[in-house]
């Protein structure tokens, strides 16, 4: 089977650098729109034949080196008991303000309360018959929090940060269930045959550098160490995390993915040794045309330091407006540039 994406989370020796992109499924692909039209997205999400569906759409269009599973960080949410509604961002109807609130979260049993998702897996991975690996994943603590409190998408989550200040002991109440949630969560989603897991920190950057460390990154290691499973990578995402990058190998984490706003040898200077490094082409420079592309994918590949581990993504999801056609030239650079270096070697 083609195991180069799980080689290169371990560090191991690669002949090329394998290459997938946030958000790969999605409205800037045909194929996406055409389901679209006659679904909408939570629906797609817990229809397991619609997920696969959708799910291996850019394998085959984009030849990318691992499939992700075709869902949100937000769908285990009604299960714990918060009902969130897709405008196209998460709404949830009913936001978790207080110490009640919090209370009254569920923890999921996963195969009973989430068993579509653990079924999307399944049916993916006798469909992809080892082409490609199969990623799972879901929002870290803290970004779930976020969403929880404000009950919708938000520059700054306000909601939540003050929580932190006026109420810590409920802020670490609700992080503690979310922990439990997604270690139940997303350990069902490698025993369904997840090979990989992917977890979703967008928002954990909004903090100052003392309350990441204890508000994001250790409530994410608390979950890594649950989650890890030998043979199955944990990647763990950051967004907007300059002042603080040198704290996310305390998650415990096989790979560290980063958004496009320092370079990769920056960013492996300031982690230091250890993680895997995943990212970080900007998503808008595929918007750009392809001499764009080619200049974007040399710099992001010749800025990783050799030896260390290197899977090749964006720094953030595919825009809406991307040319998809730009998308696979992207993943074909990737391919052609990453072989030639080592051949050169
Ligand atoms: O109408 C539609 O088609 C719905 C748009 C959409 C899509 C395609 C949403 C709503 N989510 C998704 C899929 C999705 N979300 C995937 C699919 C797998 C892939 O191909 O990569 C993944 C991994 C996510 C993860 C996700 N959802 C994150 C973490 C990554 C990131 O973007 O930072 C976050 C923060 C969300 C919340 C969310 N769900 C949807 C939107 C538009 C958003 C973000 C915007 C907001 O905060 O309002």
């Amino acid at each position: 089977m083609s195991d180069l994406f799980l080689r290169a989370c371990f560090g191991q020796e690669v002949e090329r650098t394998p290459v997938w992109l946030m958000r790969q499924a999605g409205r800037y692909m045909a194929e996406y729109r055409a389901v679209r039209e006659q679904y909408d997205f939570l629906t797609i999400c817990r229809t397991p034949e619609l997920a696969a569906e959708v799910t291996l759409q850019p394998v085959e269009r984009l030849g990318v080196d691992a499939a992700i599973l075709f869902s949100d960080i937000m769908i285990p949410l009604p299960a714990m008991g918060c009902e969130v509604a897709f405008d196209p961002g998460p709404t949830l109807a009913l936001p978790v303000r207080d110490r009640a609130g919090i209370a009254a979260l569920r923890v999921p049993d996963p195969r009973a309360d989430l068993g579509f998702v653990l079924d999307a897996v399944g049916q993916l991975r006798r469909e992809l018959a080892d082409r490609v690996p199969l990623i799972g994943f879901g929002g870290a603590p803290f970004t779930l929090a976020a969403y929880l409190v404000e009950g919708r998408g938000s520059k700054s989550f306000p909601a939540v940060r003050s929580m932190i200040y006026s109420d810590p002991a409920a802020g670490r109440e609700l992080l503690a269930r979310l922990v439990e949630a997604q270690r139940a969560f997303l350990g069902a989603q490698i025993e369904a045959g997840a090979q990989a897991i992917q977890i979703f920190d967008s928002w954990g950057g909004i903090l100052p550098r003392p309350l990441f460390e204890e508000w994001a990154v250790e409530p994410a290691a608390r979950l890594v160490e649950g989650v890890g499973r030998p043979g199955v990578p944990v990647i763990y995402y950051v967004r907007d995390c300059a002042h603080a990058m040198d704290l996310v190998a305390g998650t415990g984490a096989d790979v560290i993915s980063v958004d496009e706003k320092l370079p990769l040898g920056r960013v492996a200077e300031l982690i230091g040794p250890g993680p895997a490094l995943q990212g970080n082409l900007d998503p808008v420079a595929l918007l750009g045309g392809r001499e764009v592309i080619t200049t974007g994918a040399e710099q992001v590949l010749e800025g990783v330091p050799a030896g260390r581990g290197h899977v090749f993504n964006l720094g953030h999801g595919v825009l809406p407006q991307t040319p998809v056609e730009d998308a696979a030239f992207l993943v074909d650079e990737v391919r052609r540039l990453s072989t030639a270096a080592r051949g050169a070697r």
